[in-house]
């Protein structure tokens, strides 16, 4: 990526700190116009404020006006907790203090965004009335005046040198496991729940990943034919990918140094975090009866009586782990506002959300503190094929 170039998707960034401290003036000073309302009485921002922006030299952003975390009486309460939430959703946050500097609750805040892994920069603003300096901390920092848009770049700069490397540098679908006239097998069954005429988007796009490695795809409906394959073949597969639905019985017919994976295990890969998600499906084993587990879809659809987050992965549990486990759901863009109380997070494949909405999803239950997996992990390591699945992909156990 160049300096200036813009990525392809945007990264949140939310400003936080007590009321009247200059958030919103800051957020019009980075934008350049009036977004949010300023004014002299705290409590002026009451609901958070959002705005689109192409934010050079970072590319696109939407950038999150909040409430002030010491806001007074029950509807303060609810803004707090309104603005907490934002906290859990961004890739990076602002904490904005003036030139009283950093009191209790920006003591607090920093060490819950450390807690939470979320990259920040402290913005000591109003430097007209009074330079703060942040020497002694050990955090980025930057001193401004949002009124009179003093030193606005150098924050744009700090911003820029925050966005995580897992979001600068996406990881490829399964070229970079290839070499050119590598080969590889694919099992995409043909059955009842197949679209009529066509393969399904993560299969064409896999095929299409192997052809850009100038490596040879080979398409085949079961293990009976990828068995039949595989003896038909000069030299041996650098890989097979099965679909999730076959997994145990592509694992028990192919040779044990025969490198299996599946397209859900690429696609976490490519549009998660593969390692969150393996580190997640370890606790399946470990469910017992009375763990509240969450099954999330990214998009609410009607359920039918097949239904993978409703019928199937349930009942995989109940069968092969432990029958008493408790189920919940939610279906939408929104996780429950508590996830504490969850064991485990079982989510969707998230096939409608881009890398980094996964990604934001991926660390929400990171900062609470549960363990997250999803559908095509969990069904590997509910049928015991986990280790062999995910070795292909270079994951340390
Ligand atoms: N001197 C000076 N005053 C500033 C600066 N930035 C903001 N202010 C003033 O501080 C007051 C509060 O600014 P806001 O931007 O509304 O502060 P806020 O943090 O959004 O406040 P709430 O929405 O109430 O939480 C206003 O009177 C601003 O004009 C600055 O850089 N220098
Ligand atoms: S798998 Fe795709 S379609 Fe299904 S709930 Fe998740 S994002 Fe939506
Ligand atoms: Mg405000």
């Amino acid at each position: 990526m160049s300096e200036t170039a813009p990525r392809g998707e945007r990264i949140n960034i939310g400003l936080f700190g007590r009321s009247n401290v200059g958030k919103s003036s800051l957020l019009n000073a980075l934008c350049g116009q009036q977004v949010s309302i300023v004014d002299e009485r705290s409590g002026t921002t009451t609901d958070a404020v959002s705005k689109i922006y192409e934010l050079i030299p970072i590319g696109p952003v939407t950038f999150f006006d909040t409430a002030g975390l010491d806001d007074k009486g029950v509807l303060g309460e609810k803004r707090i907790e309104a603005t907490k939430k934002i906290l859990r959703k961004v890739d990076i946050a602002v904490v904005v203090t003036d030139e009283t500097g950093i009191g209790k609750l920006e003591t607090a805040l920093i060490a819950d965004l450390k807690r939470m892994n979320v990259p920040f920069v402290v913005v000591f603003n109003k430097s007209d009335k009074m330079a703060m300096t942040a020497a002694g901390f050990d955090f980025p920092s930057v001193s401004v005046s949002a009124k009179e848009g003093r030193n606005i770049d150098a924050l744009k700069t700090a911003l820029k040198d925050l966005v995580p490397d897992h979001v600068k540098n996406a990881p490829a679908l399964i070229r970079d496991l290839l070499s050119p006239s590598d080969t590889v097998v694919c099992v995409t069954p043909i059955d009842t729940s197949a679209p009529k005429g066509r393969l399904i988007l993560p299969q064409v796009q896999v095929i299409r990943d192997v052809l850009d490695a100038r490596a040879f795809a080979y398409v085949v409906q079961d293990q009976n034919d990828c068995l039949k394959t595989l003896e038909n073949m000069k030299t041996a597969p650098k890989l097979v990918v099965t679909d999730s639905q076959l997994v145990k019985q592509v694992a028990a017919a192919l040779p044990s140094e025969v490198p299996l994976t599946t397209f859900s295990t690429l696609f976490a890969r490519y549009k998660g975090d593969i390692d969150i998600l393996y580190a997640g499906a370890s606790v399946l084993k470990t469910l017992k009866k009375g763990d509240r587990v969450l099954i999330a879809e990214a998009c609410s659809h009607h359920v039918q009586d097949d239904d993978i987050a409703r019928v199937k992965m349930p009942a995989l549990i109940r069968k092969n782990i432990c029958d008493g486990v408790d189920f919940s759901w939610s279906a939408g863009i929104d996780f429950p506002d508590d996830l504490s109380e969850y064991s485990l997070v079982i989510h969707c494949g998230g096939c409608m959300l881009s890398r980094l909405e996964t990604l934001r999803r991926l660390n929400e239950c990171v900062r609470a503190g549960v363990p997250v997996t999803n559908f095509g992990i969990a069904i590997s390591a509910v049928q015991g094929v986990l280790n062999r699945i995910v070795a292909p992909l270079g994951i340390k156990r």
